[in-house]
């Protein structure tokens, strides 16, 4: 067990409790703002009440982790010898905590996420009793789902477990979860895509290494993957991966029944399946060209095609965010470093110069940006991952780190069960003849 990182993340509970416990006491009801009705029936956008420390997403400055952009938090955190990339480990301990952790304390969580990795067989039993082409992020899914039966949670709450305590199981189980993540979705892509071959796990290696390791894909691609499991780890609590993971936790549902649920929610085309559906794009469009240069006009006809077909325009468009993704701006950058010169590449850039305008043009989106699905797949297919319906998991790994240390802190602070009021249409229609007449 992380002892330093358990211990630290006790006393800033400790430390945090009285504040949250005063909010609610002396300036419960302190009003954050209005519902609308246009919020009720389109999505509960905007709708401010949701409450998390761990990252935070401004409309034009992007996200930040813990008080920090996405440059500051990779400068700052403990690096892998021989790399210029952070341990994953050590931003879980930093998402946890908020504190930067040392290397002492980083390489505390890299032994224990060694010591759990281990799929259990009955997982891997599970994983293969299924349809082989059952989609990755099913298998995925249910291999979460699957490890339930080891909550600790679960067995504590059974027991009688006191309110203040359901932080410590609530951390043991995410813990174990995130160690073994990566180890599923490495089983899961060689069972479906690499003839069945595995790859015992090297006992030397850190999770991102390791990672890379088990997948079969060589350096740099262990860069790579803590690149890509840091930049999608969190994006505050709204998003539908995030939120559903809260929602299901907070009926006191255990991390591998509420993670799995989140799973399933990034697993839709408008949230984490754009990243493979970004590369299905680009694939039929250059089957379409038949070998053609993909000029601007080509692809802006590619485009309008889309939107006229009444489709969008995958990695395009955000709920909250107002500018560039800063997580496609870090991938861009990794990119112009490692792979200018890269034909798909090129594409992606293409379609960044054109299709802003297209989408401004087409006037319905709010933000005709790119987000961060737009650019991940190029770097998985540059590196040898080019089964894309597979792009989604790794992005599930990645969002597991936030949500996971989400709930934890759900729980540190007694959140409530989630439960918001539903009107009828007809109640809308008595309220906006209301304020008519007002
Ligand atoms: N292409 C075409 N139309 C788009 C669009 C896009 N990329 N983005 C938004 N629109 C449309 C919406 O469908 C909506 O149309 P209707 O009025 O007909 O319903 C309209 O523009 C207004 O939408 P919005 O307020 O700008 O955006 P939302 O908050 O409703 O939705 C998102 C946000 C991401 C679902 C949307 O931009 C989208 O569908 N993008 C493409 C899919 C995608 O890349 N998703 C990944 C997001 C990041 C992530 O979660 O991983």
């Amino acid at each position: 067990m992380s002892k330093l990182l358990k211990e630290k993340l006790f006393k800033k509970i400790q430390e945090h409790r009285p504040r949250t416990a005063k909010l609610v006491k002396e300036h419960g009801d302190v009003k954050l703002g209005e519902v609308t009705i246009a919020q009720a029936i389109g999505g509960a956008r905007g709708v401010r009440c949701l409450v998390t420390d761990i990252s935070y997403l401004d409309p034009m400055e992007g996200i930040r982790f813990r008080g920090r952009t996405i440059p500051e938090t990779f400068e700052v955190m403990p690096k892998v010898p021989g790399s210029g990339y952070p341990y994953v480990e050590g931003f879980w301990s930093y998402l946890m905590t908020g504190d930067v952790p040392t290397m002492a304390e980083t390489l505390e969580v890299v032994e224990e996420f060694k010591a759990k990795r281990e799929l259990p067989q009955y997982v891997i039993d599970i994983l293969r009793a299924m349809p082989r082409d059952t989609h990755p992020m099913t298998m995925f899914s249910q291999g979460i789902l699957a490890m339930q039966r080891e909550s600790l949670f679960a067995k504590r709450y059974a027991e009688g477990m006191k309110k203040d305590e359901y932080w410590d199981p609530m951390y043991e189980d995410s813990t174990n979860l995130m160690a073994k993540l990566p180890t599923l979705a490495a089983y899961i892509y060689r069972m479906k895509y690499k003839s069945d071959v595995h790859i015992p796990a090297d006992p030397k290696l850190d999770m991102g290494g390791n990672f890379a390791h088990q997948m079969g894909i060589a350096k740099p691609y262990d860069d790579v993957a803590r690149m890509y499991f840091i930049l999608h780890s969190d994006h505050e609590s709204g998003n539908v991966s995030a939120h559903t993971t809260h929602l299901v936790a907070s009926a006191l549902s255990d991390a591998y029944y509420s993670l799995s649920a989140g799973i399933n929610g990034l697993a839709g085309p408008l949230h984490g399946l754009a990243n493979q559906e970004v590369l299905r794009w680009m694939m039929n469009f250059q089957t379409k060209l038949g070998g053609q240069e993909p000029t601007e006009e080509l692809v802006k006809k590619a485009l309008w095609d889309t939107l006229n077909a009444g489709q969008v325009i995958p990695g395009y468009g955000h709920a909250v965010l107002r500018k560039t993704d800063p997580r496609y701006v870090a991938q861009r950058e990794f990119c112009l470093k490692n792979l200018p010169d890269y034909p798909l590449f090129k594409l992606i850039d293409t379609i960044f110069k054109v299709a802003p305008g297209v989408l401004t043009e087409h006037g319905k989106t709010k933000n005709p940006w790119p987000n961060v699905d737009a650019q991940s797949g190029v770097i998985q297919w540059y590196y040898g991952l080019t089964e894309w319906d597979f792009y989604t998991v790794l992005f599930g790994i990645g969002r597991a780190l936030g949500v996971l240390s989400n709930i934890t802190w759900d729980r540190a602070l007694g959140y409530a069960i989630e439960r918001p009021k539903s009107l009828t249409t007809k109640m809308l229609e008595d309220a906006a003849a209301a304020a008519k007449k007002a």
